[in-house]
Formats: C-alpha cells, structure tokens, sequence
C-alpha cells in the first residue's frame, strides 16, 4: 500500500478535477503491475496497473488507495476490468467520497466474488480531502500558506520579506505548488513582490503543467509587465464592476485572463463567489499565498479549510511590521479560530505546522 501510496502523490496536480490515485498489482508476493490515475478523460490507476500485470494479474491482489470506482464517468467502470482479469482480492485503503460510488464499488466486487477490504490508512485521508469537498460541493479546498518569526511578523516595516524561511521551507512550497491547481495572491503582492507563481521541478526548472495564476485585482492594477504574465500556464485575474473597462482589455492583450465578480465591499470582491468560480473551473485544491488581506477575509467569513504555516526562528520586531492575516478578525478570543489536527514538522532551521481551522 505504501508504493500505491507514493504512486498517487506522485500524480497529485495533474488529475483534477479527479482523485490522484495509486494502484499494484501483487503476484506471488512480487508487485506484478503499478498504476496512478492520468489526467481526466484518461486511464484509471486500476486499469494502468492492470494492463502492466497482464495475465500476473488472475489470482492477484490488488492494493489500491481508492475504492475502485464503479460508474461510467469519463471512463467505463474499473470494477468490471478487475472482475474480468480475474482479479482475487482487492485491498482499498479509502472509500471514494464521490457520492456516485461511496461503498458501491467495493460492494460490486464483493458480489462478482472478489474479496474485497477496506483497510483505512492514515496517510490516505490527506490525499482525499480536496476531492471530498470538491465532488460533494462543487468548491476548491482552501489551503492557506504564509511564513512568519517567531514574533509572527511576515516582513521589516519597511516590506522587505526576502527571506523569511529557509531554502529548505521554500523547497516544500514548491511540493505544495506542484500539488495543488491554483495558487492565489492578492494585488499587492504582485506589487511589491513581482512573483512569478510558478511550479518549478527540483533543479529550479519551470514544469510543463503549471497551476493556474490567480490575482485578486478589483481594479485590474497588475502591471502589464508582471513576471508571471511570461510564465507558461493561465493567470487569472479577478477583477470587478469596479476596473475600467481600458484596464481590463490591457490585461488581456499582455496574456491574462480576466474574470470580473461581484463586490463584497470596496475593492474587494466576494470571496465565496470566487470560490464558486474557481470550482466550475475543476480548481480542487486552491493554494493561497497572500497576502495578509486576503488570508484577513477568507478567515473573516470563514472559508479556510486547511493551515500551513512556517515558522522561522528570526524575531523582526517593529510595530509596523505586518503580521501574515489581516481583515477584522474577532472581537473575543472565544471566536478565535482553533486549529484542529495540528502536525509539526522541522524543515532545515524552519517549523511547518499543519492544521485544521475551526470554530464550533
Ligand atoms: C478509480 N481510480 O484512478 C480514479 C477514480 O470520469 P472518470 O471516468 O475519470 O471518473 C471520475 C471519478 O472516478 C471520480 O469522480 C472518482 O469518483 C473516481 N476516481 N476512481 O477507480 C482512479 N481517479
Ligand atoms: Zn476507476
């Protein structure tokens, strides 16, 4: 299970809107046949690590980190390739939260005879967490990253933030931008820090799918010039009644995209709408990167489904230093977020904590 689960991570951002799943085949205690889903429209994991058994796979075990999916979506069915191959049992270390299959597929192959177990494995419930709100909600999940000091500040007072993490927790920002499908920044970011919001591959190499750009820009303030506008992929600017009708045509002729929602308050657009957007576009897993007013909303009307926050071991210090989440925040500490399920990990001098908001 553990190979299918490598497997999987390996095909996490390049599946959406579908779950990035891995699958082998065991014959003889030897692995017979691996297979991760492709992008959508194409082979399933099961079916990739079925062909590469081929007749190794009749009697086999089958070791999957999803249910097997027993629908026709945009492919036929897997159970009824592994039924046909002959397939012994069938190990799944999830149920596919996909209320279209949701056990069935499981329960199918019991009926065709095969032995089929759900054992749940920890690591597996991360991989799936996108989906489950995506294909039951139509929603991205919301993954808010910022790096901080310890005395919680994201830049001197004068905004010089570079840097505040370590090479090492910048190398792990890169694995959360390879895995995710969009990355989301606000316009004063893109002001002061000019990035170029891309995924790059180990050696510093810009990859072939990259997530798509998206720049919180009511008034279409990007700079024709911007970085990122040269970068392969989409940027997506999320504009507003608000921005000149001039000023949007001039983003689309430097290369961008240009989306205009509804304003929640001046110069802001309403979040929830964005989110509502970014789904019908097969936007999963949305990584959000800043800045503080953008975190400071999406916290305000509580639309943040996951923490990772840094930790650098440097204290800033200065009143007017910014601190990583704006907006208006609580008035009691009672209507603090908690963060549930927090994890903590060392990344070089740096600390990574993971988490789950939530207030009830
Ligand atoms: C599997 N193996 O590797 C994946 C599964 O439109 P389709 O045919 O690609 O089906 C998409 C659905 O299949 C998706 O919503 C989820 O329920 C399941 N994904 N199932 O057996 C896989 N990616
Ligand atoms: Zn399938």
């Amino acid at each position: 299970m553990q190979r299918a689960i490598d497997l999987a991570r390996g095909a996490l951002g390049s599946t959406s809107p579908n779950p990035a799943v891995g699958a082998v085949v065991v014959q003889d205690g030897i692995i017979a046949g691996e297979g991760y889903t492709l992008p959508p429209g194409q082979r399933h994991a099961e079916i990739g690590a079925l062909q590469q058994a081929g007749p190794l796979a009749k009697g086999s075990t089958l070791y999957t980190t999803l249910e097997p999916c027993c629908h026709f979506g945009r492919t036929p069915p897997c159970t009824d390739a592994i039924i046909s191959a002959g397939v012994r049992e069938v190990i799944a270390a999830s149920i596919d939260p996909n209320p279209l299959v949701g056990g069935k597929g499981l329960e199918k192959l019991r009926v065709a005879g095969v032995e089929a177990t759900l054992e749940p494995c920890s690591d597996v419930g991360e991989l799936y967490e996108g989906f489950a709100k995506h294909v039951t909600t139509g929603l991205p999940f919301v993954l808010a990253k910022f790096a901080m000091s310890l005395d919680g500040k994201i830049a001197t007072y004068t905004g010089d933030s570079k840097w505040v993490s370590g090479p090492l927790a910048r190398d792990e920002v890169q694995r959360m931008r390879r895995e995710c499908d969009a990355i989301m920044v606000g316009i004063n970011t893109v002001l002061a820090d000019d990035p170029q919001l891309t995924a790059r591959a180990h050696d510093g190499s810009a990859l072939n799918r990259q997530p798509l750009r998206v720049v919180l820009d009511s008034h279409c303030r990007t700079p024709s010039e911007a970085r990122m506008l040269r970068e392969p992929g989409t940027t997506l600017i999320i504009a507003s009644g608000e921005a000149p009708g001039q000023e949007i045509e001039r983003l689309r002729a430097a290369g961008a995209e240009v989306w205009s929602g509804p304003l929640h308050s001046p110069g802001m657009v309403e979040m929830s709408e964005v989110l509502v957007e970014l789904g019908h576009r097969d936007v999963v897993s949305l990584l959000v990167e800043g800045g503080g007013i953008i975190l400071g909303s999406l916290f305000d009307m509580g639309l943040v489904d996951k923490v990772n926050v840094f930790i650098a071991p440097v204290i800033i210090g200065g009143s007017q230093a910014s601190s990583p989440i704006e907006g208006h925040g609580p008035e009691f500490m009672s209507q603090a977020w908690k963060v549930d399920k927090t994890e903590i990990r060392q990344i070089g001098p740096d600390w990574l904590i993971t988490g789950y908001p939530n207030r009830t």
